[in-house]
């Protein structure tokens, strides 16, 4: 992992998320646009980053659901060079770690859960340049038979508790597959950095990080469902509030919202201050944020500062004159345009993911 600065940064371990306060500057101005800037995004690694000489490097698709399979033992390889020849796209996408918020289980619902402590910087937005899945899938010969890719990193094996998991590694359905996921080469304009998948990974919007396969080295794709610890024992709920053997593997991130602002902010009484965050949902758009100044007794509408898209976060304001002294609970709560919105209480699950209740921010008003 490349040095990631404290002055952007909330370290933990091999992971490191965006602090919000650095969304903007001293001066109130905005510091980070629509994208993150490569070097301020959220960095999350289950062993490290490996380098990797892209003029070697190259993809291997194989399996029950590519034509000739399983006789031909074939595997169809692409290099970069072949990859950047096929037709690319660009688009805008969010990754975000299911384990995103996953401190406030214990800080702010007394139920503590094992994992990465994230606050709320588990999330980014860029620019991502590629060739669709759908794309390679085809020219690599699949058929009508496919039900599962299993896209695997090149990241050393995951070894946790004693156990080796293997490379880390996630299969997806075929629809979701051919439906918006893009195999990206460039981020933000610029071809990958190793922290963030050199020399492709796959970027699956809407869906938890983790679908999101960095340093992808093979494709498997079967006519039959594929498992992997990553899709039946990590990035699934268990506890009590879901069915005994753990929920259905983890699909769509759910609605969040964050403050542009340091938690314990300092904020003078009688000056109004514009508020900015951001919402966003895996889901659709966000089309409506409420703030809330008085620990969620009285909302207010924020004011959207973007055309509500689903491809990205919604940016918002929110003015507000504290006039007395004292300490303060600031919340946001958002609808996405299916209606998702941000429930008092995240239901627990063991592994602390999902977490999308409306996070009571302090401030001190003085
Ligand atoms: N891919 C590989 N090969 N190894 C990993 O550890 N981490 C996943 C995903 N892809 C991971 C991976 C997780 S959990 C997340 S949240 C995202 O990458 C993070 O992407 P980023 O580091 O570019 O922000
Ligand atoms: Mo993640």
């Amino acid at each position: 992992v490349k040095p990631l600065p404290a002055e952007w940064f909330v370290p933990h371990g091999t992971n490191a998320e965006t602090r919000w306060d650095t969304f903007r500057g001293a001066d109130g101005a905005a510091a980070i646009g629509r994208h993150v800037p490569v070097e301020r995004f959220f960095v999350r690694n289950h062993t490290s980053t490996p380098l990797i000489d892209p003029d070697t490097w190259s993809l291997r698709l194989f399996g029950s659901g590519l034509r000739g399979a399983p006789t031909a033992g074939r595997p169809v390889e692409f290099g970069l060079d072949d990859l950047r020849e096929l037709p690319s796209t660009r688009i805008s996408a969010l990754i975000e770690c299911a384990g995103n918020g996953r401190s406030y289980y214990s800080g702010q619902q007394g139920q503590p859960v094992p994992g990465t402590p994230w606050t709320l910087g588990g999330v980014g937005s860029a620019s991502w340049r590629g060739v669709r899945l759908a794309e390679v899938l085809r020219a690599a010969g699949l058929t009508g038979a496919a039900v599962d890719v299993l896209p695997t990193g090149l990241d050393p094996d995951f070894v946790a508790g004693g156990t080796n998991y293997g490379p880390v590694r996630r299969p997806l359905p075929i629809a979701k597959a051919l439906d918006d996921v893009l195999l990206a080469y460039e981020m933000n304009g610029e071809p990958l950095t190793p922290d963030h998948g050199a020399p492709a990974r796959l970027v699956v919007p809407g869906w938890v990080g983790i679908a999101s396969i960095k340093w992808v080295g093979s494709v498997e794709v079967a006519d039959h469902p594929l498992y992997s610890p990553w899709n039946t024992d990590f990035y699934r709920m268990f506890g009590p509030d879901y069915p005994p053997g753990g929920g259905d593997p983890l699909t769509v991130q759910v609605v969040k919202s964050a403050f542009e602002l340091a938690a314990g902010a300092r904020l003078a009484a009688d000056r109004e201050h514009r508020l900015h965050g951001r919402s966003w949902s895996g889901v659709a758009a966000v089309r409506r944020v409420e703030v809330s100044t008085d620990g969620g007794r009285t909302w207010r509408r924020a004011e959207l500062r973007d055309e509500p898209r689903a491809d990205g976060w919604t940016r918002w304001s929110f003015d507000w004159r504290p006039g007395r002294p004292g300490p303060y609970e600031l919340r946001a709560r958002a609808t996405d345009r299916r209606g998702n919105t941000q429930p008092e209480r995240a239901l627990f699950n063991r592994e602390g993911y999902l977490f999308g209740a409306v996070v009571a921010h302090p401030v001190t008003v003085v």
